[in-house]
């Protein structure tokens, strides 16, 4: 059993769980705002350099997890594709193209924004967004789409599925309480201080 699944983390597909997929089989198209919009085979994705996020999956439902995420830094993907000056948003979109999400530059460059495809030394499967997630820990969960096939390098900000359907654009952590995954789902409150230590605790 994974990790994750041990942990009991929650399975969200709300555009239906997508089935088995093909991890060796996997590409992700990079296109929009740069000088070499690239389709990246699996076999490319993990000749990467690869970096590992000691980080929280937090989502706006109040559960999170914790583990060792490990994938491709969006920022090393940026410098591949020789990403635009332009360049405002980053769009991810999953299998089907039904659910995706937009995250702002500042946000997608920094070091803990990844392109997943591991946690806790394990291949993310199915229900946890394998082959290849983004990750973001520093903005609630609906903005990490999960089996990520296609991403956008836009000049603006668009919706995406949960955000037109009444979450926040913005997507900051607030403060509250969380069942903590890593602690059998106890429920832990949060100070606002405790907000930003929390996102690597
Ligand atoms: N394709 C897709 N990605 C998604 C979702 C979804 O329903 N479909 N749910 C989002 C939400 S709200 C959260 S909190 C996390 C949950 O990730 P998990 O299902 O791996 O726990 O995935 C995000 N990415
Ligand atoms: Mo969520």
């Amino acid at each position: 059993m994974s990790r994750l699944k041990e942990l009991n983390t929650p399975v969200f597909w709300a555009e239906g769980h997508p089935g088995v997929l093909d991890r060796e089989g996997w590409t992700i198209e990079v296109s929009g705002l740069c000088k070499n919009p690239t389709t990246f085979t699996w076999q490319e994705l993990v000749s990467m350099p690869k970096t590992i996020a000691d980080a929280r999956l937090t989502s706006v439902t109040r559960f999170s997890v914790k583990g060792r995420w490990g994938g491709v830094r969006v920022s090393d993907m940026l410098d591949a594709v020789k990403a635009s000056p332009d360049v405002k948003c980053i769009r991810f979109w999953s299998i089907k193209k039904i659910y995706d999400t937009s995250i702002p530059l500042e946000i997608a460059i920094k070091e803990k924004t990844l392109l997943a495809y591991e946690f806790d030394g394990e291949y993310l499967e199915e229900d946890y967004g394998g082959p290849v997630r983004g990750f973001c820990p520093y903005l609630w969960g609906y903005k990490s789409a999960k089996s990520v096939v296609k991403i956008e390098l836009m000049d603006r900000y668009i919706s995406g599925f949960w955000e037109q359907r009444g979450y926040a654009d913005d997507a900051f952590i607030t403060a509250g309480k969380v069942r903590d995954m890593n602690q059998g789902g106890r429920v832990r409150p949060i100070s606002d201080g405790e907000v930003i230590n929390f996102l690597d605790e």
